[in-house]
């Protein structure tokens, strides 16, 4: 019989600085899709790793499950996050699994309605904050040292030892570190968690690492891929070299000027030999409307820049022939269905209740 997947933490205890006292929601376990579409155009084998399959839609399930567990053992009673909303989605969850309180402070208007839907529901405190997502983690950073009040963004370094945790996974289901991992770039946290749990299942370490938890068991992995980071050409302070002061973007998930783990995305681009590029907005829609209508899976804007930097690294000749690739998706596209229709109809054609009507409808 099939054994049932048991939440990141009880799957790689092993691998991770805590195990006790466990808060899940089973997050974890993803799909890693091959995607033949993107093999033809990019002359790669590409697969996707669907982190939209995570418990509340997005892959900061896996960081959650982490700090929520140690804050909630320290006796901690409310939680705090700035988000561009998945964060606080899944921050608001995750306190409801530990029965404490959850406040999330968030760039007003700049939310996409699935993710405050979540907020809402599971019964967050929202604080809606003229200005970016940047005000809003300062405001986090200065209340959480003033008050009692635990900080779960991913500078609550448990967060990236949650998410260290894909890139295990994706070696475990291709038998190896792929030669190349793409994904989109906000605050930074992701791609320092990914280069963090490929290496460390090469068995060497990063400046994430946590000491006691990184290399005590035999590597995994004979390699680390290169990493790829992509930003919307709006929000792109690391290929700038500098914060952007008024972020803008369509992809309102990495809608961030000024990431909290820029130090370890250099590192990560640095040392893996890869980069961190930019693709406009037209771009990432045309990498969702193809994932969807080729891959068949629907992500949000930002997942897709993963993918539109895939293409435009084809485009200019820089993905190698053959090169096995990874592109996370990082959130389900059911979060914000109104970017995704545009200005597509969703009304269809009303037939009377019958199947003739319904022939003639499908011009069968
Ligand atoms: C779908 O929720 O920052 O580079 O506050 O929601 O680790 O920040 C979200 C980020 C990519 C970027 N894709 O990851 C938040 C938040 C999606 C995201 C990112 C985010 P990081």
């Amino acid at each position: 019989m099939a054994q049932p997947w048991r939440g990141i933490i009880a799957e790689y205890a092993d691998r991770l600085p805590r195990t006790e006292n466990v808060v899940t929601l089973l997050e974890g376990g993803t799909p890693l899709v091959h995607a033949p579409h993107l093999d033809s155009l990019t002359g790669a084998r590409v697969y996707v790793k669907v982190e939209g399959a995570n418990p509340t839609g997005s892959f900061k399930d896996r960081g959650m499950t982490m700090a929520i567990s140690e804050v909630a053992d320290q006796g901690v009673q409310l939680v705090a996050a700035a988000s561009t909303g998945n964060t606080s989605a899944s921050a608001a969850a995750y306190a409801v699994r530990a029965g404490i309180g959850c406040a999330v402070v968030l760039p007003a208007g700049k939310i996409a309605a699935g993710k405050l839907a979540q907020a809402i529901v599971h019964g967050a405190t929202l604080v809606a904050v003229d200005g970016n997502f940047d005000d809003c983690l300062r405001i986090v950073r200065e209340l959480t040292e003033a008050h009692p009040v635990a900080l779960v963004n991913s500078i609550n370094p448990y967060r990236l030892q949650g998410q260290k945790t894909a890139a295990f996974e994706i070696v475990d289901v291709l038998g190896d570190a792929p030669d190349i991992h793409v994904l989109p770039v906000g605050n930074a946290g992701n791609i320092s968690a990914y280069w963090m749990g490929y290496n460390e299942y090469a068995g060497r370490r990063t400046s994430a690492s946590f000491e006691d938890s990184a290399t005590r068991l035999p590597p995994v992995a004979s390699r680390v891929p290169q990493m790829w980071g992509i930003q919307a050409e709006g929000a792109a302070p690391l290929v700038k070299g500098e914060p952007v002061e008024h972020p803008e973007t369509v992809a309102t998930a990495i809608r961030i000027g000024n990431p909290a783990s820029w130090d370890y995305a250099v590192e990560a681009r640095d040392r893996s030999g890869g980069w961190i590029d930019s693709v406009t907005d037209a771009q990432i829609l045309d990498a969702q409307a193809l994932l969807a209508a080729h891959v068949g899976v629907f992500v949000e804007p930002a997942s897709a820049a993963s993918v539109a930097g895939l293409l435009q690294a084809a485009e200019h000749g820089r993905v190698p022939e053959g090169a096995t690739i990874v592109c996370t998706v990082t959130g389900n596209g059911l979060k914000d269905t109104a970017t995704a229709l545009g200005s597509r109809t969703i009304d269809p054609t009303v037939i009377a209740p019958t199947l003739d009507a319904a022939v003639k409808a499908l011009g069968l």
